[in-house]
Protein backbone atom coordinates (compact mmCIF):
# COMPACT_ATOMS: atom_id res chain seq x y z
CA UNK A 1 0.00 0.00 0.00
CA UNK A 2 2.75 2.64 1.20
CA UNK A 3 4.58 1.81 -2.27
CA UNK A 4 1.10 2.91 -4.12
CA UNK A 5 0.54 6.43 -1.92
CA UNK A 6 4.56 6.86 -2.86
CA UNK A 7 4.55 6.00 -6.58
CA UNK A 8 1.14 8.04 -6.70
CA UNK A 9 2.57 10.67 -4.66
CA UNK A 10 5.80 11.16 -7.31
CA UNK A 11 3.08 11.23 -10.24
CA UNK A 12 1.22 14.13 -8.40
CA UNK A 13 -1.92 11.50 -8.54
CA UNK A 14 -4.65 13.92 -6.42
CA UNK A 15 -5.97 10.86 -4.99
CA UNK A 16 -2.57 9.51 -3.22
CA UNK A 17 -2.00 13.20 -2.09
CA UNK A 18 -5.01 13.12 -0.53
CA UNK A 19 -5.06 9.81 1.26
CA UNK A 20 -1.55 10.81 2.62
CA UNK A 21 -2.48 13.91 3.91
CA UNK A 22 -5.78 12.09 5.58
CA UNK A 23 -3.22 9.50 6.84
CA UNK A 24 -1.45 12.03 8.79
CA UNK A 25 -4.61 13.63 9.71
CA UNK A 26 -6.14 10.69 11.34
CA UNK A 27 -2.82 10.08 13.00
CA UNK A 28 -2.07 6.64 12.80
CA UNK A 29 1.46 6.46 13.77
CA UNK A 30 2.33 3.14 12.00
CA UNK A 31 1.29 4.34 8.61
CA UNK A 32 2.75 7.98 9.71
CA UNK A 33 6.07 6.56 10.12
CA UNK A 34 5.64 5.01 7.05
CA UNK A 35 5.45 7.76 5.96
CA UNK A 36 8.45 9.28 7.26
CA UNK A 37 11.25 8.98 5.11
CA UNK A 38 10.23 11.45 2.15
CA UNK A 39 13.23 12.59 0.88
CA UNK A 40 12.51 16.36 -0.54
CA UNK A 41 14.00 19.06 -1.42
CA UNK A 42 12.48 21.71 0.35
CA UNK A 43 14.63 24.51 -1.78
CA UNK A 44 12.90 23.71 -5.05
CA UNK A 45 9.37 24.40 -4.46
CA UNK A 46 8.12 27.85 -3.99
CA UNK A 47 5.96 28.16 -0.73
CA UNK A 48 3.91 31.17 -0.05
CA UNK A 49 2.07 31.68 3.11
CA UNK A 50 -1.01 34.07 3.09
CA UNK A 51 -2.41 35.14 6.37
CA UNK A 52 -4.69 37.81 7.50
CA UNK A 53 -8.34 38.24 9.23
CA UNK A 54 -11.06 36.77 7.85
CA UNK A 55 -12.71 38.19 4.92
CA UNK A 56 -9.75 40.15 3.67
CA UNK A 57 -9.72 38.11 0.89
CA UNK A 58 -7.35 35.65 1.19
CA UNK A 59 -8.82 33.19 -1.09
CA UNK A 60 -9.85 35.96 -3.37
CA UNK A 61 -5.83 36.15 -4.53
CA UNK A 62 -5.03 32.79 -3.64
CA UNK A 63 -7.40 32.26 -6.63
CA UNK A 64 -5.91 34.78 -8.60
CA UNK A 65 -2.35 33.44 -8.00
CA UNK A 66 -3.33 30.08 -8.84
CA UNK A 67 -4.93 31.49 -11.90
CA UNK A 68 -1.02 33.23 -12.99
CA UNK A 69 1.10 30.29 -12.19
CA UNK A 70 -1.04 28.13 -14.36
CA UNK A 71 -0.69 30.61 -17.09
CA UNK A 72 3.25 29.56 -16.73
CA UNK A 73 2.35 25.86 -16.54
CA UNK A 74 3.57 25.98 -13.24
CA UNK A 75 1.90 23.49 -10.75
CA UNK A 76 -0.01 24.33 -7.67
CA UNK A 77 -0.78 23.06 -4.34
CA UNK A 78 -3.19 25.18 -2.11
CA UNK A 79 -3.79 23.93 1.48
CA UNK A 80 -6.69 25.88 3.60
CA UNK A 81 -5.81 25.97 7.02
CA UNK A 82 -9.65 25.59 8.49
CA UNK A 83 -9.50 27.14 11.81
CA UNK A 84 -13.51 26.22 12.26
CA UNK A 85 -14.34 23.26 14.71
CA UNK A 86 -15.29 19.49 12.52
CA UNK A 87 -18.73 21.28 12.91
CA UNK A 88 -19.14 24.05 11.14
CA UNK A 89 -17.87 23.34 7.82
CA UNK A 90 -19.02 27.10 6.07
CA UNK A 91 -15.60 28.73 5.79
CA UNK A 92 -14.33 25.59 3.89
CA UNK A 93 -17.53 25.07 2.00
CA UNK A 94 -16.99 29.11 0.81
CA UNK A 95 -13.24 28.53 -0.26
CA UNK A 96 -14.30 25.21 -1.76
CA UNK A 97 -17.52 26.81 -4.21
CA UNK A 98 -14.51 29.78 -5.31
CA UNK A 99 -12.05 27.24 -6.15
CA UNK A 100 -14.11 25.39 -7.93
CA UNK A 101 -12.81 27.28 -11.40
CA UNK A 102 -9.81 24.36 -11.31
CA UNK A 103 -11.93 21.49 -10.43
CA UNK A 104 -10.80 19.64 -13.96
CA UNK A 105 -7.12 20.97 -13.78
CA UNK A 106 -5.01 17.61 -12.72
CA UNK A 107 -2.26 20.30 -11.88
CA UNK A 108 -3.73 21.95 -8.99
CA UNK A 109 -4.32 20.51 -5.96
CA UNK A 110 -6.40 22.22 -3.56
CA UNK A 111 -7.71 21.02 0.12
CA UNK A 112 -8.61 22.18 3.56
CA UNK A 113 -6.69 20.96 6.36
CA UNK A 114 -7.94 21.56 10.05
CA UNK A 115 -6.11 23.08 11.99
CA UNK A 116 -7.90 21.58 15.53
CA UNK A 117 -8.77 17.75 14.26
CA UNK A 118 -9.81 15.33 16.70
CA UNK A 119 -6.53 13.76 17.16
CA UNK A 120 -3.95 16.41 17.48
CA UNK A 121 -3.81 19.60 16.16
CA UNK A 122 -1.75 21.09 13.22
CA UNK A 123 1.37 22.08 14.52
CA UNK A 124 2.32 18.80 14.75
CA UNK A 125 1.54 17.23 11.59
CA UNK A 126 2.46 20.59 9.24
CA UNK A 127 6.00 18.73 8.79
CA UNK A 128 4.66 15.56 7.73
CA UNK A 129 1.58 17.67 5.57
CA UNK A 130 4.13 20.00 3.80
CA UNK A 131 7.09 16.71 3.51
CA UNK A 132 4.00 15.19 1.65
CA UNK A 133 3.71 17.87 -1.18
CA UNK A 134 6.85 18.92 -1.55
CA UNK A 135 7.59 15.00 -2.38
CA UNK A 136 4.45 15.56 -4.91
CA UNK A 137 6.70 17.90 -6.76
CA UNK A 138 4.19 20.72 -6.95
CA UNK A 139 6.10 24.20 -8.09
CA UNK A 140 4.02 26.37 -6.21
CA UNK A 141 2.71 25.33 -2.43
CA UNK A 142 0.71 27.81 -1.17
CA UNK A 143 -0.96 28.07 2.32
CA UNK A 144 -3.91 30.33 3.46
CA UNK A 145 -4.50 30.35 7.02
CA UNK A 146 -6.07 32.92 9.21
CA UNK A 147 -5.35 35.60 11.66
CA UNK A 148 -1.78 34.94 13.60
CA UNK A 149 -2.12 31.97 16.38
CA UNK A 150 0.43 28.91 17.16
CA UNK A 151 -1.04 27.39 13.54
CA UNK A 152 0.07 30.40 11.63
CA UNK A 153 3.21 30.96 13.20
CA UNK A 154 3.84 27.19 12.75
CA UNK A 155 2.98 27.83 9.27
CA UNK A 156 5.01 30.56 8.63
CA UNK A 157 8.10 28.22 9.85
CA UNK A 158 6.66 25.71 6.44
CA UNK A 159 7.23 28.37 3.94
CA UNK A 160 9.50 30.61 2.07
CA UNK A 161 7.36 34.29 1.87
CA UNK A 162 4.77 35.43 4.04
CA UNK A 163 2.21 37.51 3.07
CA UNK A 164 -0.17 39.46 5.42
CA UNK A 165 -3.14 40.49 4.05
CA UNK A 166 -5.18 43.66 5.21
CA UNK A 167 -8.07 45.28 3.99
CA UNK A 168 -8.77 49.27 4.56
CA UNK A 169 -11.72 48.38 6.94
CA UNK A 170 -9.25 46.13 9.05
CA UNK A 171 -8.68 49.01 11.37
CA UNK A 172 -6.12 51.07 12.58
CA UNK A 173 -2.40 50.90 12.62
CA UNK A 174 -1.98 50.01 16.84
CA UNK A 175 -4.98 46.58 16.09
CA UNK A 176 -2.66 46.06 13.06
CA UNK A 177 0.35 45.80 15.52
CA UNK A 178 -1.12 44.61 18.50
CA UNK A 179 -2.54 41.08 16.54
CA UNK A 180 1.01 40.33 15.62
CA UNK A 181 1.26 40.99 12.08
CA UNK A 182 3.75 43.01 12.13
CA UNK A 183 6.77 40.68 12.70
CA UNK A 184 5.93 38.07 10.50
CA UNK A 185 5.32 39.98 6.95
CA UNK A 186 7.79 39.62 4.11
CA UNK A 187 5.21 41.09 1.66
CA UNK A 188 1.82 43.02 2.93
CA UNK A 189 -1.28 43.64 0.54
CA UNK A 190 -3.73 45.71 1.02
CA UNK A 191 -6.73 44.22 -0.58
CA UNK A 192 -9.95 45.77 -1.74
CA UNK A 193 -8.27 48.48 -2.29
CA UNK A 194 -11.39 49.94 -3.89
CA UNK A 195 -12.71 51.02 -0.74
CA UNK A 196 -12.39 54.23 0.72
CA UNK A 197 -9.80 54.74 3.54
CA UNK A 198 -7.00 52.51 1.83
CA UNK A 199 -4.65 55.60 1.03
CA UNK A 200 -4.81 56.25 4.91
CA UNK A 201 -3.85 52.31 5.55
CA UNK A 202 -1.42 52.62 3.12
CA UNK A 203 0.04 55.41 4.93
CA UNK A 204 -0.24 54.10 8.25
CA UNK A 205 1.97 50.67 6.93
CA UNK A 206 4.72 53.05 5.17
CA UNK A 207 5.99 54.77 8.31
CA UNK A 208 5.43 51.63 10.41
CA UNK A 209 7.93 50.49 8.27
CA UNK A 210 10.43 53.11 8.53
CA UNK A 211 10.60 51.69 12.02
CA UNK A 212 11.88 48.54 10.38
CA UNK A 213 15.32 47.74 10.82
CA UNK A 214 17.19 48.66 7.80
CA UNK A 215 19.81 45.48 7.70
CA UNK A 216 17.32 43.17 7.04
CA UNK A 217 14.55 42.71 4.62
CA UNK A 218 12.26 45.55 4.55
CA UNK A 219 8.61 44.10 3.62
CA UNK A 220 6.80 45.74 0.58
CA UNK A 221 3.36 46.93 0.57
CA UNK A 222 1.33 45.79 -2.41
CA UNK A 223 -2.09 47.56 -3.35
CA UNK A 224 -5.01 44.93 -4.71
CA UNK A 225 -8.25 44.76 -5.92
CA UNK A 226 -8.29 40.71 -6.07
CA UNK A 227 -11.93 40.52 -7.49
CA UNK A 228 -11.01 42.14 -10.28
CA UNK A 229 -7.63 41.01 -11.10
CA UNK A 230 -5.43 44.35 -9.96
CA UNK A 231 -2.60 44.19 -8.32
CA UNK A 232 -1.79 40.37 -8.53
CA UNK A 233 0.90 40.33 -11.26
CA UNK A 234 2.43 43.48 -8.93
CA UNK A 235 2.18 40.48 -5.98
CA UNK A 236 3.47 37.80 -7.97
CA UNK A 237 6.56 40.14 -9.30
CA UNK A 238 7.15 40.91 -5.23
CA UNK A 239 7.20 37.40 -4.45
CA UNK A 240 9.69 36.49 -6.98
CA UNK A 241 12.02 39.44 -5.57
CA UNK A 242 12.09 38.02 -2.26
CA UNK A 243 12.84 34.72 -3.51
CA UNK A 244 16.03 35.90 -5.06
CA UNK A 245 16.81 37.77 -2.05
CA UNK A 246 16.47 34.73 0.25
CA UNK A 247 18.54 33.06 -1.95
CA UNK A 248 21.21 35.46 -2.65
CA UNK A 249 21.56 36.21 1.03
CA UNK A 250 21.51 32.49 2.15
CA UNK A 251 18.44 33.48 4.60
CA UNK A 252 16.77 30.26 1.94
CA UNK A 253 18.81 27.98 2.95
CA UNK A 254 18.95 29.21 6.33
CA UNK A 255 15.09 28.58 6.70
CA UNK A 256 15.61 25.01 5.12
CA UNK A 257 18.35 24.42 8.24
CA UNK A 258 15.70 25.51 10.58
CA UNK A 259 13.15 23.62 9.19
CA UNK A 260 15.42 20.93 9.26
CA UNK A 261 16.77 20.73 12.86
CA UNK A 262 12.57 22.07 13.62
CA UNK A 263 11.78 18.34 12.15
CA UNK A 264 14.60 16.29 13.94
CA UNK A 265 13.69 17.95 17.62
CA UNK A 266 9.62 17.15 16.48
CA UNK A 267 10.57 13.72 15.43
CA UNK A 268 12.97 13.10 18.65
CA UNK A 269 10.54 14.33 20.68
CA UNK A 270 7.88 12.15 19.55
CA UNK A 271 9.94 9.16 19.33
CA UNK A 272 10.78 9.53 22.91
CA UNK A 273 7.16 9.94 24.01
CA UNK A 274 6.23 6.39 22.31
CA UNK A 275 9.08 5.02 23.67
CA UNK A 276 8.96 6.42 26.98
CA UNK A 277 5.15 5.28 27.87
CA UNK A 278 4.59 1.85 29.10
CA UNK A 279 2.22 0.38 30.81
CA UNK A 280 3.64 0.31 34.12
CA UNK A 281 4.34 3.89 33.68
CA UNK A 282 0.65 4.86 32.99
CA UNK A 283 -0.58 2.74 35.68
CA UNK A 284 1.34 4.72 38.24
CA UNK A 285 0.36 7.81 36.86
CA UNK A 286 -3.38 6.94 36.49
CA UNK A 287 -2.76 5.79 40.67
CA UNK A 288 -1.95 9.00 41.18
CA UNK A 289 -4.69 10.70 39.75
CA UNK A 290 -7.12 8.48 40.74
CA UNK A 291 -5.88 9.83 44.38
CA UNK A 292 -8.11 12.69 45.97
CA UNK A 293 -6.07 16.17 45.00
CA UNK A 294 -4.33 16.77 48.58
CA UNK A 295 -2.88 13.22 48.66
CA UNK A 296 -1.30 13.02 45.36
CA UNK A 297 2.36 13.53 45.34
CA UNK A 298 3.94 16.96 43.66
CA UNK A 299 4.67 16.56 40.01
CA UNK A 300 8.37 16.14 40.50
CA UNK A 301 7.86 13.58 42.76
CA UNK A 302 5.73 12.07 40.25
CA UNK A 303 8.21 12.40 36.99
CA UNK A 304 10.75 10.75 39.20
CA UNK A 305 8.69 7.85 40.24
CA UNK A 306 7.76 7.26 36.93
CA UNK A 307 11.38 7.49 35.21
CA UNK A 308 12.34 5.06 37.82
CA UNK A 309 9.78 2.44 36.99
N1 LIG B 1 -14.68 44.95 -2.86
C1 LIG B 1 -13.82 43.93 -2.85
N2 LIG B 1 -14.21 42.74 -2.36
C2 LIG B 1 -13.33 41.73 -2.35
C3 LIG B 1 -11.99 41.90 -2.80
N3 LIG B 1 -11.34 40.72 -2.63
C4 LIG B 1 -12.22 39.85 -2.10
N4 LIG B 1 -13.41 40.45 -1.93
C5 LIG B 1 -14.64 39.84 -1.36
O1 LIG B 1 -14.44 39.69 0.04
C6 LIG B 1 -15.07 38.52 0.52
C7 LIG B 1 -14.11 37.65 1.28
O2 LIG B 1 -13.13 37.17 0.39
P1 LIG B 1 -12.29 35.84 0.68
O3 LIG B 1 -11.30 35.72 -0.42
O4 LIG B 1 -13.19 34.67 0.92
O5 LIG B 1 -11.58 36.23 2.04
P2 LIG B 1 -10.77 35.30 3.07
O6 LIG B 1 -11.67 34.96 4.20
O7 LIG B 1 -9.64 36.18 3.54
O8 LIG B 1 -10.28 34.10 2.33
C8 LIG B 1 -15.66 37.82 -0.71
O9 LIG B 1 -17.03 38.14 -0.78
C9 LIG B 1 -14.88 38.43 -1.86
O10 LIG B 1 -15.63 38.46 -3.04
C10 LIG B 1 -11.60 43.19 -3.30
O11 LIG B 1 -10.46 43.43 -3.70
N5 LIG B 1 -12.55 44.15 -3.30
MG1 LIG C 1 -10.47 32.03 2.78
Amino acid sequence: MINDILKGLKNQEHKYIAQAISIVENNSSLNKNLLLNLKTSSMESIKIGITGPPGAGKSSITNQLIKKYRFEDKSVCALLVDPSSPFTKGAVLGDRIRMRDFYNDSKVFIRSIASRGSKGGLAENIDYISDIVEFSGFDVIIYETVGVGQVELDVVDSVDTTIVVLVPESGDDIQVMKAGLIEIADIYVINKYDRKDSDKLFLTLTNMLQLADKDKWIPKIVKTVAINDIGIDSLKDELAIHRKHLIKSNKGLDKYNDRFIKKIKHRLISDFENSFWNKKRYEFLNSEIEKDINDRLDIDSIINKIKSI
